[in-house]
Protein backbone atom coordinates (compact mmCIF):
# COMPACT_ATOMS: atom_id res chain seq x y z
CA UNK A 1 0.00 0.00 0.00
CA UNK A 2 1.21 3.56 -0.42
CA UNK A 3 1.58 6.33 1.97
CA UNK A 4 0.64 10.18 1.70
CA UNK A 5 3.75 11.74 0.97
CA UNK A 6 5.41 13.10 4.17
CA UNK A 7 8.93 15.48 3.59
CA UNK A 8 12.02 14.27 5.74
CA UNK A 9 12.03 16.01 9.10
CA UNK A 10 8.21 15.11 9.68
CA UNK A 11 7.82 14.39 13.16
CA UNK A 12 6.64 10.59 14.23
CA UNK A 13 3.79 12.64 15.74
CA UNK A 14 2.27 14.51 12.74
CA UNK A 15 3.23 11.13 10.76
CA UNK A 16 0.90 9.38 12.98
CA UNK A 17 -1.70 11.96 13.31
CA UNK A 18 -1.87 12.58 9.43
CA UNK A 19 -1.67 8.81 8.44
CA UNK A 20 -4.60 7.93 10.47
CA UNK A 21 -6.60 10.78 9.46
CA UNK A 22 -6.65 9.17 6.14
CA UNK A 23 -8.93 5.96 8.33
CA UNK A 24 -12.34 6.17 7.94
CA UNK A 25 -13.84 6.57 11.20
CA UNK A 26 -10.71 6.34 13.64
CA UNK A 27 -10.69 8.49 16.85
CA UNK A 28 -7.42 8.64 18.27
CA UNK A 29 -7.17 5.71 20.25
CA UNK A 30 -4.56 4.22 18.14
CA UNK A 31 -2.37 7.95 17.80
CA UNK A 32 -2.77 7.77 22.09
CA UNK A 33 -1.22 4.35 22.03
CA UNK A 34 2.19 4.81 19.35
CA UNK A 35 2.44 7.29 21.70
CA UNK A 36 2.65 5.85 24.64
CA UNK A 37 5.22 3.76 23.19
CA UNK A 38 6.77 6.54 21.60
CA UNK A 39 7.14 8.28 25.26
CA UNK A 40 8.83 4.28 26.57
CA UNK A 41 11.64 4.21 23.77
CA UNK A 42 12.35 8.06 24.53
CA UNK A 43 12.77 6.92 28.63
CA UNK A 44 14.68 3.59 28.06
CA UNK A 45 16.81 5.64 25.55
CA UNK A 46 17.86 8.02 27.90
CA UNK A 47 18.56 5.41 30.58
CA UNK A 48 20.49 3.32 27.82
CA UNK A 49 22.68 6.02 26.78
CA UNK A 50 23.77 6.24 30.28
CA UNK A 51 23.51 3.29 31.80
CA UNK A 52 26.90 3.26 33.35
CA UNK A 53 26.71 6.16 35.56
CA UNK A 54 23.11 5.12 36.28
CA UNK A 55 24.21 2.55 38.20
CA UNK A 56 21.82 0.29 35.59
CA UNK A 57 24.57 -1.99 34.33
CA UNK A 58 24.28 -5.66 35.43
CA UNK A 59 21.90 -8.05 36.87
CA UNK A 60 18.91 -8.07 39.53
CA UNK A 61 19.23 -11.53 40.73
CA UNK A 62 16.59 -12.86 39.04
CA UNK A 63 15.11 -15.07 36.29
CA UNK A 64 12.30 -14.43 33.83
CA UNK A 65 9.50 -16.72 32.83
CA UNK A 66 12.25 -18.08 30.10
CA UNK A 67 14.66 -19.01 32.95
CA UNK A 68 17.09 -16.17 31.53
CA UNK A 69 18.89 -13.61 34.20
CA UNK A 70 17.27 -10.69 34.05
CA UNK A 71 18.96 -7.73 33.92
CA UNK A 72 18.55 -4.70 35.78
CA UNK A 73 17.75 -2.47 32.32
CA UNK A 74 15.23 -5.32 31.66
CA UNK A 75 13.13 -4.61 34.40
CA UNK A 76 13.24 -1.08 34.09
CA UNK A 77 12.38 -0.77 30.27
CA UNK A 78 9.64 -3.23 31.45
CA UNK A 79 8.45 -1.39 33.94
CA UNK A 80 9.09 1.86 31.42
CA UNK A 81 6.91 0.48 28.88
CA UNK A 82 3.96 -0.69 30.96
CA UNK A 83 3.77 2.38 32.81
CA UNK A 84 3.35 4.29 29.54
CA UNK A 85 0.40 2.36 28.37
CA UNK A 86 -1.44 1.86 31.12
CA UNK A 87 -3.32 5.67 32.20
CA UNK A 88 -4.32 5.90 28.73
CA UNK A 89 -6.68 3.55 27.68
CA UNK A 90 -6.06 2.51 24.92
CA UNK A 91 -4.37 -1.21 25.03
CA UNK A 92 -6.43 -3.15 27.33
CA UNK A 93 -3.69 -5.99 27.51
CA UNK A 94 0.16 -6.51 27.27
CA UNK A 95 1.90 -9.29 26.93
CA UNK A 96 5.22 -9.03 27.95
CA UNK A 97 8.61 -11.40 27.86
CA UNK A 98 9.74 -9.88 30.89
CA UNK A 99 5.90 -10.59 32.62
CA UNK A 100 4.63 -14.16 33.28
CA UNK A 101 1.23 -13.91 32.65
CA UNK A 102 -0.57 -11.18 30.81
CA UNK A 103 -0.35 -7.58 31.92
CA UNK A 104 -3.86 -6.18 32.59
CA UNK A 105 -3.98 -2.69 32.33
CA UNK A 106 -4.79 -0.03 35.24
CA UNK A 107 -8.48 0.04 36.78
CA UNK A 108 -9.85 0.48 32.59
CA UNK A 109 -8.04 -2.14 31.21
CA UNK A 110 -11.77 -3.17 30.27
CA UNK A 111 -11.82 -0.26 27.76
CA UNK A 112 -8.79 -0.89 25.77
CA UNK A 113 -9.28 -1.19 22.37
CA UNK A 114 -5.41 -2.55 21.46
CA UNK A 115 -3.58 -5.80 22.78
CA UNK A 116 0.00 -5.00 22.69
CA UNK A 117 3.24 -7.54 22.45
CA UNK A 118 6.58 -6.46 23.33
CA UNK A 119 10.31 -7.35 24.46
CA UNK A 120 10.96 -4.04 26.25
CA UNK A 121 15.00 -5.07 25.78
CA UNK A 122 15.75 -7.74 23.11
CA UNK A 123 19.50 -8.75 23.46
CA UNK A 124 20.26 -7.78 27.14
CA UNK A 125 23.26 -10.17 26.99
CA UNK A 126 24.68 -6.83 24.92
CA UNK A 127 23.70 -4.48 27.71
CA UNK A 128 27.22 -4.51 29.36
CA UNK A 129 28.90 -3.95 26.84
CA UNK A 130 27.51 -0.93 25.27
CA UNK A 131 26.50 -2.85 21.91
CA UNK A 132 23.09 -2.08 20.25
CA UNK A 133 19.38 -3.39 22.40
CA UNK A 134 16.28 -2.50 21.05
CA UNK A 135 12.06 -2.89 22.18
CA UNK A 136 10.31 -4.62 20.06
CA UNK A 137 6.35 -4.44 19.49
CA UNK A 138 3.46 -5.88 17.87
CA UNK A 139 -0.21 -4.65 18.12
CA UNK A 140 -3.20 -6.21 17.87
CA UNK A 141 -6.97 -4.65 17.67
CA UNK A 142 -8.97 -6.93 20.34
CA UNK A 143 -11.08 -9.60 19.41
CA UNK A 144 -13.22 -9.19 22.49
CA UNK A 145 -15.93 -6.65 23.07
CA UNK A 146 -14.94 -3.22 24.54
CA UNK A 147 -15.85 -2.82 27.90
CA UNK A 148 -15.15 -6.17 29.06
CA UNK A 149 -12.17 -8.17 30.55
CA UNK A 150 -10.00 -9.12 27.52
CA UNK A 151 -9.19 -12.54 27.13
CA UNK A 152 -6.29 -14.88 26.37
CA UNK A 153 -7.83 -15.40 23.09
CA UNK A 154 -7.42 -11.82 22.07
CA UNK A 155 -3.48 -12.26 21.52
CA UNK A 156 -2.92 -15.78 20.89
CA UNK A 157 -3.75 -15.66 17.64
CA UNK A 158 -1.76 -15.81 14.07
CA UNK A 159 0.65 -13.01 13.45
CA UNK A 160 -1.42 -11.85 10.25
CA UNK A 161 -3.85 -10.27 12.44
CA UNK A 162 -1.43 -7.36 14.06
CA UNK A 163 -2.61 -4.15 12.66
CA UNK A 164 1.21 -2.92 12.77
CA UNK A 165 4.53 -3.61 14.22
CA UNK A 166 7.25 -1.55 14.87
CA UNK A 167 11.17 -1.84 17.07
CA UNK A 168 13.18 1.27 18.82
CA UNK A 169 16.52 0.37 18.53
CA UNK A 170 19.21 2.50 21.02
CA UNK A 171 22.21 2.07 19.23
CA UNK A 172 24.73 4.77 18.00
CA UNK A 173 21.73 6.41 17.42
CA UNK A 174 17.92 6.01 18.68
CA UNK A 175 15.70 5.18 15.66
CA UNK A 176 12.07 4.05 16.04
CA UNK A 177 10.67 1.65 12.73
CA UNK A 178 7.16 1.39 12.69
CA UNK A 179 5.34 -1.08 9.70
CA UNK A 180 1.58 -0.20 9.30
CA UNK A 181 -0.58 0.14 6.48
CA UNK A 182 1.87 -2.14 4.61
CA UNK A 183 4.96 0.47 4.63
CA UNK A 184 7.45 0.13 6.96
CA UNK A 185 9.02 4.14 7.90
CA UNK A 186 12.23 4.90 10.07
CA UNK A 187 11.95 7.88 12.60
CA UNK A 188 15.66 9.00 14.53
CA UNK A 189 15.38 9.84 17.85
CA UNK A 190 16.83 13.65 18.14
CA UNK A 191 17.96 13.95 21.54
CA UNK A 192 18.40 17.70 22.11
CA UNK A 193 14.87 18.24 20.72
CA UNK A 194 13.52 15.20 22.36
CA UNK A 195 11.81 13.98 18.87
CA UNK A 196 11.67 11.68 16.45
CA UNK A 197 11.78 12.70 12.64
CA UNK A 198 11.14 10.76 9.64
CA UNK A 199 14.42 10.12 8.34
CA UNK A 200 14.28 6.45 6.42
CA UNK A 201 11.05 6.73 4.70
CA UNK A 202 8.97 3.45 3.13
CA UNK A 203 12.01 1.43 3.98
CA UNK A 204 12.60 -1.85 1.27
CA UNK A 205 14.59 -4.45 1.86
CA UNK A 206 17.40 -4.77 -0.85
CA UNK A 207 17.22 -8.03 -2.71
CA UNK A 208 20.75 -8.01 -4.12
CA UNK A 209 23.30 -8.47 -1.08
CA UNK A 210 24.09 -11.11 0.67
CA UNK A 211 24.55 -11.20 4.19
CA UNK A 212 23.81 -14.04 6.31
CA UNK A 213 23.27 -14.03 10.31
CA UNK A 214 23.61 -16.96 12.20
CA UNK A 215 25.41 -18.55 15.52
CA UNK A 216 27.39 -21.28 13.81
CA UNK A 217 28.87 -21.95 17.74
CA UNK A 218 25.64 -24.42 17.47
CA UNK A 219 27.28 -25.71 13.67
CA UNK A 220 27.46 -29.53 15.46
CA UNK A 221 23.62 -29.07 16.16
CA UNK A 222 22.29 -27.70 13.04
CA UNK A 223 20.51 -30.12 11.05
CA UNK A 224 20.87 -31.23 7.58
CA UNK A 225 19.38 -27.96 5.54
CA UNK A 226 20.67 -25.53 7.82
CA UNK A 227 24.24 -26.92 7.20
CA UNK A 228 23.51 -26.70 3.11
CA UNK A 229 22.20 -23.45 3.10
CA UNK A 230 25.24 -22.37 5.30
CA UNK A 231 28.27 -23.63 2.75
CA UNK A 232 26.14 -22.64 0.25
CA UNK A 233 26.60 -18.99 1.61
CA UNK A 234 30.50 -19.77 2.24
CA UNK A 235 30.68 -20.17 -1.24
CA UNK A 236 33.34 -17.73 -3.04
CA UNK A 237 30.83 -17.19 -5.91
CA UNK A 238 28.00 -16.24 -3.70
CA UNK A 239 29.85 -12.93 -2.48
CA UNK A 240 28.61 -13.44 1.26
CA UNK A 241 29.34 -11.80 4.26
CA UNK A 242 28.64 -12.65 7.85
CA UNK A 243 27.56 -11.05 10.50
CA UNK A 244 26.01 -11.80 13.80
CA UNK A 245 25.51 -9.41 16.87
CA UNK A 246 23.56 -11.37 19.03
CA UNK A 247 20.93 -8.76 19.84
CA UNK A 248 18.05 -9.87 17.68
CA UNK A 249 16.82 -6.61 16.55
CA UNK A 250 20.31 -5.25 16.15
CA UNK A 251 21.02 -7.90 13.78
CA UNK A 252 17.47 -7.57 12.11
CA UNK A 253 17.93 -3.66 11.36
CA UNK A 254 20.83 -3.91 9.69
CA UNK A 255 19.60 -6.48 7.42
CA UNK A 256 16.54 -4.72 6.91
CA UNK A 257 18.65 -1.97 5.62
CA UNK A 258 21.68 -3.73 3.75
CA UNK A 259 19.95 -6.70 2.89
CA UNK A 260 20.04 -10.36 3.60
CA UNK A 261 19.16 -13.31 5.96
CA UNK A 262 18.79 -13.97 10.06
CA UNK A 263 18.53 -17.66 11.51
CA UNK A 264 18.01 -19.06 14.40
CA UNK A 265 16.96 -22.51 13.64
CA UNK A 266 15.89 -25.48 16.02
CA UNK A 267 17.91 -28.28 17.33
CA UNK A 268 17.35 -31.43 18.65
CA UNK A 269 17.82 -29.76 22.26
CA UNK A 270 15.92 -26.58 21.57
CA UNK A 271 13.09 -28.02 19.10
CA UNK A 272 11.43 -25.18 19.38
CA UNK A 273 14.44 -22.57 18.34
CA UNK A 274 14.84 -19.84 21.31
CA UNK A 275 13.05 -16.91 20.00
CA UNK A 276 9.58 -16.06 20.81
CA UNK A 277 6.76 -15.68 18.23
CA UNK A 278 4.69 -12.97 20.15
CA UNK A 279 6.92 -10.29 20.66
CA UNK A 280 10.07 -11.61 18.35
CA UNK A 281 9.42 -13.30 15.40
CA UNK A 282 5.79 -12.05 14.93
CA UNK A 283 6.09 -8.14 14.60
CA UNK A 284 9.95 -8.89 12.98
CA UNK A 285 8.16 -11.57 10.44
CA UNK A 286 5.06 -8.61 9.95
CA UNK A 287 7.96 -5.82 9.74
CA UNK A 288 9.96 -7.39 7.05
CA UNK A 289 7.23 -8.23 4.78
CA UNK A 290 6.04 -4.63 4.74
CA UNK A 291 8.69 -4.16 3.48
CA UNK A 292 9.21 -6.81 0.67
CA UNK A 293 10.96 -9.44 2.15
CA UNK A 294 10.23 -12.74 4.30
CA UNK A 295 9.75 -14.93 7.25
CA UNK A 296 9.13 -18.47 7.96
CA UNK A 297 9.84 -20.70 10.56
CA UNK A 298 12.02 -23.05 7.70
CA UNK A 299 8.46 -25.20 6.74
CA UNK A 300 5.89 -21.94 6.73
CA UNK A 301 5.43 -18.56 6.69
CA UNK A 302 5.62 -16.98 10.28
CA UNK A 303 2.29 -15.01 10.42
CA UNK A 304 0.34 -17.40 9.70
CA UNK A 305 1.38 -19.66 13.25
CA UNK A 306 -0.77 -19.56 16.03
CA UNK A 307 1.03 -19.57 19.25
CA UNK A 308 -0.28 -21.90 21.90
CA UNK A 309 1.22 -20.05 24.62
CA UNK A 310 1.97 -16.43 25.27
CA UNK A 311 6.01 -17.23 25.83
CA UNK A 312 5.71 -19.63 22.45
CA UNK A 313 8.91 -20.01 20.96
CA UNK A 314 9.64 -20.78 17.21
CA UNK A 315 12.65 -21.03 14.52
CA UNK A 316 13.16 -18.29 12.49
CA UNK A 317 13.84 -17.17 9.40
CA UNK A 318 13.69 -13.99 7.85
CA UNK A 319 15.38 -11.40 5.31
CA UNK A 320 15.19 -10.70 1.71
CA UNK A 321 13.00 -12.53 0.09
CA UNK A 322 15.18 -14.92 -2.45
CA UNK A 323 17.32 -15.77 0.24
CA UNK A 324 14.48 -16.93 2.83
CA UNK A 325 13.24 -18.91 0.34
CA UNK A 326 15.93 -20.64 -0.58
CA UNK A 327 17.16 -21.50 3.06
CA UNK A 328 13.23 -22.71 3.25
CA UNK A 329 13.63 -24.36 0.56
CA UNK A 330 16.37 -26.53 1.76
CA UNK A 331 15.63 -27.03 5.68
CA UNK A 332 11.96 -27.81 5.05
CA UNK A 333 13.68 -31.46 3.56
CA UNK A 334 14.78 -31.54 7.20
CA UNK A 335 12.88 -34.19 9.96
CA UNK A 336 10.43 -32.47 12.30
CA UNK A 337 12.03 -31.84 15.42
CA UNK A 338 9.05 -31.05 17.19
P1 LIG B 1 16.64 -11.82 24.80
O1 LIG B 1 15.30 -11.41 24.27
O2 LIG B 1 16.56 -12.34 26.19
O3 LIG B 1 17.70 -10.79 24.64
O4 LIG B 1 17.12 -13.16 23.97
C1 LIG B 1 17.01 -13.20 22.60
C2 LIG B 1 18.38 -12.98 21.98
C3 LIG B 1 18.23 -12.38 20.62
O5 LIG B 1 18.27 -10.98 20.67
C4 LIG B 1 19.42 -12.94 19.88
O6 LIG B 1 19.21 -13.04 18.49
C5 LIG B 1 19.59 -14.29 20.50
O7 LIG B 1 19.04 -14.20 21.80
C6 LIG B 1 21.02 -14.69 20.60
O8 LIG B 1 21.11 -15.99 21.12
P2 LIG B 1 22.47 -16.86 21.04
O9 LIG B 1 23.37 -16.25 22.05
O10 LIG B 1 22.04 -18.25 21.39
O11 LIG B 1 22.99 -16.74 19.65
MG1 LIG C 1 14.51 -10.76 22.84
Amino acid sequence: MSQPQFEEGTTLDRFILESRMAHPGATGVYVNLIKGIELAGKMISSRVNKAGLAGMLGAVGNVNVQGEEQQKLDVYANNVFISSLEHRGAACMIVSEESDGVVRVGEQWHSGRYVVTVDPLDGSSNIDVNATIGTIFGIYRRLSEEGTPAQDSDVLRPGYEMVSAGYIIYGAGTMLVLASDGVVNGFTLDPAVGEFFLSHPDIQVPNDKVMYSINDAYAQAWQPGVKSFIEEMQKPERKASARYIGSLVADFHRNLLKGGVFLYPATAKNPEGKLRLLYEAFPLGYIIEAAGGAATNGRKRILDLTPDALHARTPLVIGSKALVAEATELMSQDPALA
